[in-house]
């Protein structure tokens, strides 16, 4: 095994079983070096300037983004792509209706055979990494052999990655190992594929986000759901932020979105003027891992370090946080350049700069129709610098949540907020929930489909089983968190959005912590608890006026029944491990519309 130069890549591990499949996987793959990465800053500059060699990335211009480099992933290779998503367990019915099953054996032996001298003539990077505060009884270890540079250095903003991740093996919970190639990046061969049984992933043929950083989405939340239902926690597609009232008592929140539906941005929320001596941090942006802890409350924790977030649509005004996280020591990939080394992306000013590069490295022409940056293009910053980061975030006993939030994205039927009667009602609300589909994941955008707990492409089991763990969890949770349901994105007629949205809504979100703390009030609706016009705060934003509101909070009795047939969609896929709990609540919601 040759090391890349004297100085970088030599941190060697001396846990044998790390050694040992290193060893077995580099026999496989055939790199012609073995570099073993130690996460440090050193290390990072000559991993840069390895990559501005080979064209990887590009410096910005470094006065106005200072440490950011601009990547251009393959245009086939933009986004998760859910139908080459594998869960590899012993049987079909583990890994459910809702996912696509391989038989490991045969999984294996296909991933195999495509691995074969796949790193010939490349490096192939170790890269340890820790997921979640160093220290923390939830934190869990992983370690992935990568031969992508980009991947490497998105890592080590994404996770605590080097010799801290060593550290943390225990006997008991041992390391997760992952193994990434890009290969050809031909959409053909390309699997990201799960074995929760052997705690392992193998991704090949994606470069890209989620496909690729096998920390996030593979590691974090489809093998963490299967762990945490074994050992009774919770892996959650879910942001996590604090929020403080003037008065200093500070409400732990917990929110699932589906993809590009609003997480970042909401972790993130600057409440509006009026709400003086309001608070907002942010713990995580987009998951969550959630544990009962001693005092009977459910504690969660951020396993991330960073942000992998969403450019389009984000500024100044809609989400200045974001802006200022990114103003250095960001990576962006597939948003749109301009000759001295700016960035532009659609949403970010008006007007876009002259002479711009597409995402695609094309002259760009506004009158063409076309977008500059790609739709799903993001943005990589250490959560470090984000200006409102919660202290809380590094914090090994994680935060006590106050509320779960679900939310979809739905130009119709769901009002902007409702209050569920109880834990299994709020279940059955996750369960149910449906949102329009964007451009985060490949496929056709804007269709509304059935996205349960925003986990539809993350559960790492059988969907059924999942809610049954999620109403078990009642059982050893004492204080309950409450449960709500909102929606930012209803439209009217003309298909204008009929809410503000980003930093309005903190007038929501100050209503779900007095619900918490049950200090307003609510009306009884067949679909929860929802408030009236005068229990939300509407100080500064005349424009809400109470028609406007009903508008908003409208349960049109058509467009529910319609929606409980399209619940009835995903009930009947699930059939076999559906919980009865939750065809007794559609009941019930029917009776009472
Ligand atoms: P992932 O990283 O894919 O999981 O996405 P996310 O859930 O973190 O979504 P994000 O906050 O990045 O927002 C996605 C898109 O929705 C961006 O273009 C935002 O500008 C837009 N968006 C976020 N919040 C709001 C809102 O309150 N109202 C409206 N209209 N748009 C919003
Ligand atoms: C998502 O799609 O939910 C993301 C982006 O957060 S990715 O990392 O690609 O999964
Ligand atoms: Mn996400």
């Amino acid at each position: 095994m040759t090391p890349t130069t004297e100085k970088f890549g030599n941190l060697r591990p001396t846990n044998p079983a790390i050694l040992e499949w290193v060893t077995h996987t580099a026999s496989l793959t055939q790199p012609d070096v073995i570099f073993w990465c130690d996460g440090s800053e050193a290390e990072k500059n000559y991993l840069l300037e390895q990559s501005i060699q080979q064209n990887i990335l590009q410096p910005l211009n470094q006065t106005k983004w200072p440490g950011g480099y601009y990547h251009r992933s393959h245009p086939n290779d933009v986004a998760r792509v859910e139908q080459c998503t594998y869960i590899c367990t012993e049987t079909a019915e583990e890994a459910g209706p809702t996912n696509n099953w391989a038989d490991p054996k045969e999984m294996y032996q296909k991933l195999y055979g495509l691995l074969k001298g796949s790193m010939r003539g490349r490096t192939m990077f170790v890269v340890p990494y820790l997921m979640g505060p160093p220290g923390s009884p939830l934190s869990k270890v992983g370690i992935e052999l990568t031969d992508s540079l980009y991947v490497v250095l998105n890592m080590r903003i994404m996770t605590r990655m080097g010799e801290v991740a060593y550290r943390h093996i225990t006997e008991e919970n041992g390391f997760n190992r992952g193994t990434h190639s890009t290969l050809d990046c031909h959409p053909e061969r390309r699997f990201i594929c799960h074995f929760p049984a052997d705690n392992a992933i193998i991704s090949v043929g994606s470069g890209y986000g989620g496909n690729a950083l096998l920390g996030k989405k593979c590691l974090a939340l489809r093998i963490g759901s299967a762990l945490g239902r074994r050992w009774g926690w919770m892996a959650e597609h879910m942001l996590l932020l604090c929020v403080e009232s003037p008065e200093g008592e500070k409400s732990y929140i917990a929110a699932a979105f589906p993809s590009a539906c609003g997480k970042t941005n909401f972790a993130m929320l600057i409440p509006p003027k009026s709400f003086e001596g309001w608070k907002i941090t942010t713990v995580g942006d987009d998951i969550a891992w959630m544990r009962p802890g001693p005092n009977g409350r459910l504690y969660a924790i951020n396993p991330e370090s960073g942000y992998f977030g969403v450019v389009p649509g984000t500024n100044m005004q809609s989400n200045p946080n974001a802006m200022r996280s990114m103003e250095k020591d960001t990576l962006f990939t597939n948003v749109a350049i301009t000759p001295d080394g700016d960035v532009w992306w659609e949403g970010k000013d008006n007007p876009p700069p002259k002479d711009l590069l597409d995402w695609k490295g094309n002259p760009w022409d506004p009158k063409s129709g076309e977008k500059a940056a790609h739709p799903n293009s993001r943005f990589t910053a250490p959560m470090y610098n984000n200006p409102v980061l919660a202290k809380e975030a590094d914090s090994p006993k994680g935060v006590p949540i106050d509320a779960i939030i679900f939310g979809g994205r739905r130009a119709t039927t769901m009002p902007l907020v409702f209050e569920a009667f109880n834990w299994t009602h709020g279940v059955y609300i996750g369960a149910t929930v449906g949102s329009e589909t964007t451009a985060a994941a490949v496929g056709v955008m804007g269709q509304v489909r059935r996205d349960p707990m925003a986990m539809l492409p993350f559960c790492g089991y059988n969907m059924g089983s999942y809610f049954r763990h999620w109403l078990n969890m009642r059982h050893h949770i004492a204080i309950l968190p409450r449960i709500f349901h909102v929606n930012w994105f209803r439209k009217d007629t003309e298909g204008n959005f009929l809410w503000p949205g980003f930093g309005e809504n903190m007038r929501v979100l100050k209503w779900i912590v007095q619900r918490c703390k049950n200090t307003i009030g609510a009306i009884e609706a067949p679909i929860g608890w929802m408030p009236r016009y005068q229990d939300l705060d509407w100080k500064g934003l005349p424009e809400i006026t109470p028609e406007k509101f009903a508008q908003l909070m409208k349960i049109d009795t058509k467009e529910w029944l319609h929606e409980l047939m399209l619940q009835d969609e995903l009930f009947m896929k699930i059939y076999t491990t559906l919980p009865k709990e939750l065809v007794y609540q559609r009941e019930l919601l029917i009776a009472r519309l």
